[in-house]
């Protein structure tokens, strides 16, 4: 890599920073951070959205997403302008395309929300504008996909008429300390241009390492690979967790255990399921692209389909625990502890809790669903009224709140059974009590 690739600096003057203009499509988890921040840095920036509620909520100065309070805290000082309309693209000079790229009912990836910004981008587009992908894409989907696309309807030429580079997200949901102006992140580019281009902008928003790749597609397979990484290794402990409830072996104890070890170490935890809009949605990605090349991601989907399995394996000890009591599940009173896909958050995308209520009806069992952060998904007003319409519980979120749920309060609401889907409740303690506990993987 030249030198002037792996250490410029950006220093763009302010005054010149004024006049440039950004426009981010998609305003969601990744793209509002992002667009907070161009706007502090001293762009006119712009964020598109379809949800009107959106976009009133932000011009306001109000977070549409609860519960991140360094973004509520940005979004307060409105530094950016949300809009439904594309007219800013022609006057921007970088775009930059935040929008989700989830998967459709048999795991295919679905490019369709990238398509269509590609679409409503063409017809503003002009010569010499930075077009940056930061949705989660397969390798390939830039050359492939969005580069034709753009070309055929502006019969302009990417890398000579307009730029096209790939930085993938990294944002962590309601992570304390790792936020969109800190995380390092790794740029490639379709030409070198391009690259300098995305760099220089890069370098001056953010205060982590901004790493060129040796192309797009690299850029692209990085972020692919690394959430990849993340579900296989969570899949390698849940199935742990079902061997070692055979073996009466305390999986968490041993993953404790395991990481006394100072190195080629990396705790993972079983749990009731893998949710969110990246780790259990990526791996497909990859997984569909490598086929069509003829390759079959065997690994990747072994992976795939145990994480996919410790829902149903979660209700499978609750209805085990009850037969233990001579207890069927058909009629019996199920409180549903947290509908999001993780702590404290108000999100449920492929969360595994949305499957555990569905496979807990199906079985016949009366759910109350409780969830501080989902008001609307929640059955009942709060904790205290979920337990006294219960008989048995399922954790499927480790909200702190439901961290404090003491024993004395379990007693107290006659509860028989606990099943942990989150190993995050006191056990030894509940153990000694005549409730059944059952963790995942303790
Ligand atoms: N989970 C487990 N066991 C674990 C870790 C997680 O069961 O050991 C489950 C969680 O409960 C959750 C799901 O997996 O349902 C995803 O967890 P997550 O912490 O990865 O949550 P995300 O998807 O919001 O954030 C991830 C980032 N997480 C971390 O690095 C900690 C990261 O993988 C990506 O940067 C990010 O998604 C993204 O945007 O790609």
């Amino acid at each position: 890599m030249s030198r002037d690739i792996k250490k410029n600096k950006f220093k763009v003057k302010r005054k010149k920073r004024k006049s440039m203009m950004i426009t981010i499509v998609g305003i969601g988890y990744v793209g509002l951070p992002l667009a907070c921040l161009c706007g502090e840095k001293g762009y006119k920036t712009f964020g598109i959205s379809k949800d009107r509620k959106k976009i009133n909520q932000i011009n306001n100065g109000i977070s549409p997403i609860k519960g991140d309070i360094y973004l509520e805290k940005m979004i307060s000082r409105k530094f950016f302008t949300a809009t439904s309309s594309y007219d800013s693209i022609s006057k921007s000079d970088i775009i930059i395309i935040c929008v989700p790229t989830p998967v459709d009912e048999r795991y295919n990836p679905d490019l369709t929300p990238v398509k269509q910004s590609c679409r409503n981008i063409a017809k503003h587009l002009k010569k010499g504008q930075l077009i940056i992908i930061e949705s989660t894409v397969n390798p390939g989907v830039c050359e492939e996909v969005v580069k034709p696309l753009l070309e055929e309807a502006t019969g302009l030429q990417a890398g000579k008429d307009f730029y096209l580079a790939h930085c993938p997200e990294r944002i962590n949901p309601g992570d304390p300390h790792w936020n969109v102006r800190n995380i390092p992140r790794c740029v490639g580019a379709l030409s070198r241009q391009g690259l300098l281009k995305s760099l220089k902008f890069y370098r001056h928003i953010l205060e982590g390492e901004v790493r060129p790749m040796k192309s797009i597609k690299e850029a692209e397979a990085t972020k692919i690979i690394e959430n990849s990484f993340r579900d296989i290794n969570i899949a390698f402990v849940n199935e742990l967790a079902k061997s070692f409830e055979v073996l009466g072996i305390d999986l968490m104890d041993v993953i404790e255990g395991a990481s006394t070890k100072p190195f080629a170490f990396m705790a993972h935890y079983p749990s009731c399921g893998v949710g969110g809009h990246c780790i259990p949605v990526d791996p497909y990605y990859l997984i569909e692209r490598a086929k069509l090349a003829g390759f079959d991601h065997r690994f990747l989907k072994l992976a795939r389909e145990i994480n996919n399995s410790m829902p149903s394996y979660t209700v499978d000890l609750l209805i085990k625990s009850l037969n233990d009591l001579k207890k069927s599940i058909r009629g019996t009173k199920v409180g549903l502890l947290g509908m999001a896909y993780k702590a404290n958050v108000a999100d449920m995308r492929e969360s595994p809790a949305v499957d555990i209520m569905k496979i807990l009806k199906k079985q016949g069992a009366m759910v109350e669903v409780f969830d501080p952060y989902l008001p609307d998904q929640s059955t009942v007003k709060n904790l205290e009224e979920l337990l006294k319409k219960s008989e048995a519980l399922i954790i499927a979120t480790d909200h702190n709140e439901f961290k404090q749920l003491s024993l004395s309060l379990l007693k107290k609401n006659g509860i028989k059974v606990v099943i942990d889907g989150k190993n995050c409740l006191n056990n030894k303690l509940i153990k000694k009590s005549k409730i059944i506990y059952k963790g995942v993987g303790r």
